[in-house]
């Protein structure tokens, strides 16, 4: 049976779920987005998401049309019209239709659309034996011109990197900014251990505010192993006691070669592997109920 998706207020069979030609969202990538997890029948750091898409929004100056109750009532109702305990949402909010011109001003209407959909999980062979990714030539771009905080549909600078990385067989494509200095992945945080510290780039950087970063940021403590943002080289990568990337889909993925280098022992840290236990833990406890409140 197909997906309920909403569309503009209304829940559609999919092949109903249908954007105008005329969307800026498609003609420009004009517009913002969230890819958020639901566990168990509860829905990961919902409260972040919603942050980072209404700040996204703000900083597009898009208006969304619904208030933050009502976003949150939508994803919800999402989740339970498709009757699904695991999986993937993907609440999107664009310019809307305007004409060809790339105005916004002439786009009166924003168009809100939330998928809510199983989710194709990794192998857990990946876990276990590490991804080999490697740096390409396409930089971040500068935050001046597009700053990373903004989860916006404009992923074309992340796609031409994805590209390159698979075209050079790498699993992830790293990506530097315009300083050389690590930024972060195609569609993914990065993060170093060393001496038992775990670093990740900050956002001024190129990163990504990335909600299960924040995660790691804040577990990692708990656990014993300072944490903290610094701007990182390839050279601490290269000479990191492990490395491994974070996000919604991958969770917490070890990096066991960079550019052909092996990082560490060439196997999953011992550090990354607490930490992703811990992290899975996590997602069994907490997060926003979708059945048990009405
Ligand atoms: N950096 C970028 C550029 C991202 O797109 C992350 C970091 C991780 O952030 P979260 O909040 O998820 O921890 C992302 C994640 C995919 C996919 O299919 C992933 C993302 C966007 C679109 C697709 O894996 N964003």
């Amino acid at each position: 049976m197909g997906l309920l998706i909403y569309l503009d207020g209304r829940l559609v069979p999919e092949e109903e779920a249908k954007v105008s030609v005329f969307d800026h969202g498609l003609l420009y990538g004009d517009g913002v987005f969230e890819g958020i997890r639901l566990y168990s029948g509860r829905i990961f750091r919902l409260e972040q998401h919603l942050d980072r898409l209404y700040e996204s929004a703000a900083s597009i100056r898009l208006v969304i049309p619904l208030s933050r109750e009502e976003f949150r009532r939508a994803i919800i109702d999402t989740v339970r019209a498709n009757g699904l305990e695991d999986g993937y949402i993907r609440p999107v909010v664009t310019r809307g239709v305007g004409d060809l011109g790339l105005d916004p001003t002439h786009c009166p209407r924003p168009t809100v659309f939330i998928i809510a959909s199983r989710i194709q999980l990794y192998p857990e062979s990946l876990y276990e034996q590490g991804l080999r990714i490697g740096t390409v030539s396409t930089r971040k771009n500068a935050p001046d011109s597009l700053n990373s905080r903004i989860k916006s549909l404009n992923y074309l600078n992340n796609i031409l990197a994805k590209l390159e990385a698979n075209e050079a067989g790498y699993a992830e494509a790293l990506m530097l900014n315009h300083q050389g200095l690590v930024a972060e992945c195609a569609a993914d945080n990065i993060f170093a251990v060393r001496r038992g510290e775990v670093l990740t780039p900050p956002t001024y950087a190129g990163a990504l505010a990335g909600i299960t970063r924040q995660v790691v940021l804040e577990l990692a403590p708990a656990l014993g192993y300072p944490a903290r943002e610094t701007l990182l080289t390839l050279h601490e990568l290269y000479t990191a006691d492990e490395v491994f990337m974070t996000g919604t889909a991958a969770e917490i993925v070890p990096v066991v070669a960079i550019d052909g280098r092996i990082i560490g022992s060439g196997q999953p840290g011992p550090i990354t592997r607490h930490l992703r236990r811990e992290f899975v833990e996590l997602t069994r406890k907490e997060g926003t109920p979708v059945y048990s409140s009405c």
